[in-house]
């Protein structure tokens, strides 16, 4: 039985773990993990998660937090280490595209979850395009969002670049096409140490699995 302060239980795909184990892992926050299924929670998940969403931390194992970015935001408090920037309206705006990011994920999580024609579908995949040719403009020259340093806006988007192996699949045109900056940044962060060890080998393949297995549009082009 581990004694690390920190447990975080997620399901092995999900985003939003992934954001708070990157976090962890780039802060050197020792934890351990424990994976549910979320077609079949456990049920004392109800217990600690009011949401019944994952990511939860529990903290000394008594107390349970709920929520991603307030996940984040909390080890980088407690954390001698910055994973934001020090200014604080640089922070604000890193807050801002952070917010930004998860509506990306939103509509991600459409094409998975919902769309139930090719229409609504390229629709969506639209959304997506124009959404990232904004971002691209907010990109420093590289390699990460802000330059040279690693921040939690970074760990965000590592893991909505994680989706794209997968929605290159289903997208009738390259997403990034416009988008040179954002380009170059996915590739800076799927090589990141953090970011390659915060999910199971093989998730492309495992990830459109989970896709194929839903009731939308896209689950019936992936099986
Ligand atoms: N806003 C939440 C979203 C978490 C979330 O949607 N988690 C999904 C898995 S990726 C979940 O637990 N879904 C189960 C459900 O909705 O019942 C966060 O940032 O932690």
């Amino acid at each position: 039985m581990t004694t690390s302060q920190f447990h975080i239980i997620g399901h092995k795909l999900c985003p939003y773990v992934q954001r708070a184990v990157i976090t962890m892992l780039e802060l050197g926050i020792p934890f351990y993990r424990t994976e549910i299924e979320l077609n079949n929670k456990p049920d004392w998940l109800s217990e600690l998660s009011p949401t019944g969403k994952v990511p939860v931390l529990m903290v000394d194992q008594t107390t349970a937090m709920f929520e991603s970015t307030v996940i984040s935001e909390y080890l980088q408090e407690i954390s001698a280490q910055s994973f934001h920037p020090s200014d604080a309206l640089d922070r604000g705006l890193h807050r801002a595209w952070i917010a930004y990011g998860d509506q990306i994920r939103d509509v991600i999580a459409t094409i998975i979850y919902r769309t139930q024609t090719e229409t609504e579908q390229v629709e969506a995949f639209g959304k997506i395009a124009g959404m990232f040719a904004i971002l691209d403009k907010q990109v420093s020259e590289g390699p990460y969002f802000a330059g040279s340093q690693f921040q939690l806006i970074d760990a965000v988007y590592a893991t909505v670049f994680r989706f794209l192996p997968a929605l290159g699949l289903l997208a009738p045109t390259d997403l990034l096409a416009a988008c040179p900056r954002l380009r170059r940044w996915s590739h800076a962060l799927a090589n990141r140490s953090s970011v390659v060890s915060a999910v199971p080998d093989q998730f492309d393949e495992r990830l459109r699995l989970f896709i194929a297995d839903q009731s939308s549009f896209a689950a019936v082009q992936l099986r």
